[in-house]
């Protein structure tokens, strides 16, 4: 039985409204690009599936969520009365409080007033003769929209593995994606996890505390750190936004869009007892920025090597049990998935009413009515948490019937992977934006400064077309081409093409594997924006 997760509240239909824009989603992306639709004076409706703003943390309420980028930096940075009179209570925020954070955003620019919640946008659907969108959604809205944006989140469409016997199962499965607002009790009960990456490892070591049992199925072992997460005191608070523009600008220059501590110094020229603590040091401070420890870790398979060795002796001296911690030793390339930051993850395994069940040579064969067979074993339990992730960066589009020129659907277009240009328009559907979109820097940037950056190009672009009285943008094929070209040259120098990640479509069999955000780092990437629009929005035609 699939847990249900929300209640709609009643409202009138809309049919014949007209507006400027229409923004799909109120994240944190769908909610600053109504701020700044205001303030050019646009007429702008935001629809939301959920029943509130925050996207992803409205969403994913699973136990142990939280940031794996430090609170201080994720967060907008547009308004610094914003800045200066919000207080992070953890280095590592949870869900709760970010969630609050966006409550706090939408009430304090008084945003709720343009955003129609629990609403799904179905259909958007580009007309010719009007030039503008006709959005469709799943409480009967029709609504027409010159400009719309897609705000709809890059892991927001849950992938949901189709195992079989899934109905026959007499307990409750759960996806860290989709949780149960009122939470869940597993106190007493004999609980699997299904996954092992970010949200399982943040949820394994909180429900364990609670449950009677802990059987996590594992098909891929997972690279973590420690996150060693701490209260942030006042005197931190202070200094960090006594000059918080200029730590927003430091984070800016980084290819990452937020600031770490980074050694550009090549792993492989450094001494064996150097590198080993290096190593160690970067460990104690723990978190992503344990990657940032040599400039070369993820473009020299040899460099990689070192770091990964060191992880795994890490892993082997927590793990007590021998043959436990070989399973929970990944024996692919280190950060080459999304790396995760783990509070407790590996000690978990030490407890006794934890197990691991290696789901790699023999992939989980059914649900019975009782639990999950794997390799003729039945593995009795009460309720499931589907850690299974999300169909990455398009799959959010998918849900969207979206018809561009003649006909074609994005979905279609998009079948053999996606194709927009800078990741923020694609050809053939006029007037259509998407807010960190594939083939921008996206999820290997910090989000909020990624989201602030397209917003904020789109604000301009749209200004820019009401000064000079252009109705229609859409981008050039051939630009459309050799950006997403370019986005593919770029991944092959980076380590992280090269596994089975959501970054490449591959957690999911039948997608094409296509490397999707841009990785060629977000101040290029910018410099790349903001030489398209200064030189007239080159790669696109306004009229
Ligand atoms: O999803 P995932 P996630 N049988 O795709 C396994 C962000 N995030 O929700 O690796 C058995 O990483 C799958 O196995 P494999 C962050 O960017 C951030 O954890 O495909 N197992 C994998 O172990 C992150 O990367 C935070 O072999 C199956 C797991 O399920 C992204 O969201 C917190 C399976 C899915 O891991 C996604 O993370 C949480 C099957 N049929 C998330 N299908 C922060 O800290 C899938 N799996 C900010």
């Amino acid at each position: 039985m699939i847990a249900d997760t929300t209640a709609r509240r009643e409202r009138p239909t809309e049919t014949a409204t007209v507006l400027d824009a229409v923004v799909v989603g109120a994240g944190f992306a769908g909610m600053y690009m109504l701020h700044r639709l205001r303030g050019l004076g646009l007429s702008a409706r935001v629809f939301e599936a959920g029943g509130g703003v925050g996207g992803t943390w409205y969403w994913n309420r699973y136990p142990g969520a939280r940031c794996d980028v430090e609170s201080m930096q994720y967060s907008f940075s547009f308004s610094e009365e914003l800045d200066q009179e919000w207080n992070w209570s953890e280095k590592y925020a949870p869900q709760p409080e970010i969630l609050s954070y966006a409550n706090h955003v939408a009430d304090r620019f008084d945003l709720r007033r343009d955003i129609v919640f629990d609403t799904r946008v179905i259909a958007s659907t580009f007309d010719e003769a009007a030039k503008g969108w006709l959005i469709e959604t799943d409480r009967g809205d029709r609504v027409f929209a010159k400009f719309c944006i897609l705000a709809v989140g890059c892991l927001s469409a849950p992938n949901r593995p189709n195992f079989r016997g899934l109905e026959d199962f007499r307990g409750k499965i759960y996806h860290t994606g989709e949780w149960p607002h009122q939470g869940v009790d597993f106190r007493g009960l004999r609980v699997g996890v299904i996954g092992t990456g970010s949200s399982a490892i943040q949820s394994i070591p909180i429900i364990a505390r609670q449950a009677a049992t802990l059987t996590v199925f594992q098909r891929t072992a997972t690279w973590s750190v420690p996150a060693w997460n701490e209260k942030l005191t006042p005197e931190y608070l202070q200094s960090a936004k006594a000059d918080y523009p200029a730590l927003r600008a430091k984070a800016r220059a980084r290819p990452t869009g937020f600031y770490f501590p980074f050694n550009t110094q090549p792993a492989l020229e450094a001494a064996p007892d150097d590198r080993e603590q290096q190593y160690e040091e970067a460990w104690a401070r723990g978190g992503l920025p344990f990657l940032g420890s040599y400039g070369d870790l993820l473009f020299e398979k040899a460099a990689n090597d070192t770091i990964a060795d060191f992880a795994r002796r890490k892993i082997r001296g927590i793990v007590k049990d021998p043959a436990t911690a070989d399973l929970l030793c990944p024996d692919n390339v280190f950060g080459c998935k999304r790396l995760c930051v783990d509070t407790g993850y590996f000690e978990t395994y030490n407890l006794p009413h934890v197990k691991l069940v290696d789901v790699s040579r023999m992939p989980i064969e059914r649900f019975t009515a009782d639990g999950i067979e794997v390799d003729g074993v039945e593995y009795r339990l009460d309720a499931v948490v589907s850690a299974t992730g999300f169909a990455a960066m398009t799959g959010s589009f998918d849900k969207i019937r979206i018809t561009g020129r003649d006909g074609l659907t994005l979905s279609e277009k998009w079948r053999a992977g996606p194709r927009a240009y800078l990741g923020i328009a694609s050809a053939g559907f006029p007037n259509l934006f998407m807010i960190t979109g594939p083939g921008s820097p996206s999820v290997l940037a910090s989000m909020i400064q990624a989201i602030e950056q397209h917003v904020d190009w789109l604000a301009d672009c749209m200004g820019h077309m009401r000064d000079i009285g252009a109705t229609s943008i859409e981008p050039l094929a051939e630009d459309e081409d050799a950006w997403v070209e370019h986005v593919n040259e770029v991944s092959k120098v980076s380590l992280r093409s090269t596994c089975s990640s959501w970054y490449v479509g591959a957690n999911i069999p039948g997608r094409p594997r296509v490397f999707m955000p841009y990785i060629g780092g977000f101040p290029i990437y910018v410099q790349k924006c903001n030489e398209v629009m200064t030189g007239g929005f080159s790669g696109f035609v306004l009229e």
